[in-house]
């Protein structure tokens, strides 16, 4: 039982899965008694980052914020699951290099744009798609796809369900729980 603090740190597309997975794995780390906290859009972009929008700048500092602010939960003994899009290598692997090798684990919530955009669960596709909202992930503002991540949830192939047990047991396997 090799439990210690460290930050799974969750990447795709609008839709993807990133919260519903986090939220779900946090569950599951709360029954086992692991003390963990979920940071999101609804946390973090509402309070702290409410003064930054969707310009490549203002993601970059909100994934540099959220970065330090994963470093404070870390340090204070909790795992952190963060679901951000953080569409850029270099910004994920910014974050990567505040912490300790074995304190990010950077899962990339796999699902393509035709799935994401139908999916559409806030109908902000479909806004970007009449240009009612720019600079949207996918469809005007690019995503990089992680060159190596330390898993892969594919959510169009796999259910929520099946991509958290994949998790789950990709956690126990390493020891990090
Ligand atoms: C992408 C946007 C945008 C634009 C608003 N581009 O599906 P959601 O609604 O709940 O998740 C998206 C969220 C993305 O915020 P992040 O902090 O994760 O982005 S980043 O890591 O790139 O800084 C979406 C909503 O905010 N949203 N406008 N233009 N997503």
């Amino acid at each position: 039982n090799g439990h210690h603090s460290f930050v799974i740190w969750f990447t795709g597309l609008s839709g993807s899965g990133k919260s519903t997975a986090a939220n779900a794995v946090a569950a599951k780390l709360y029954k086992d008694g692991i003390s963990n906290y979920v940071l999101d859009g609804d946390n973090i972009r509402h309070g702290l980052n409410k003064d930054l929008g969707f310009s490549e700048d203002d993601r970059k500092e909100n994934i540099r914020r959220i970065g330090e602010v994963s470093k404070l939960f870390v340090d204070s003994g909790q795992v952190v699951l963060t679901a951000f899009i953080s569409p850029f290598q270099a910004d994920r692997d910014i974050v990567r290099d505040l912490l300790d090798e074995d304190e990010f684990i950077e899962v990339y919530v796999k699902c393509s744009l035709e799935e994401c955009e139908k999916r559409d669960p806030k109908g902000l596709y479909q806004k970007a798609r009449n240009g009612l909202i720019k600079d949207f992930t996918g469809i005007d503002s690019p995503y990089e796809e992680p060159k190596n991540p330390e898993f892969v949830l594919e959510t169009d192939r796999f259910s929520i369900e099946e991509c958290v047990d994949q998790l789950v047991n990709y956690l126990t396997e390493r020891n990090f729980i």
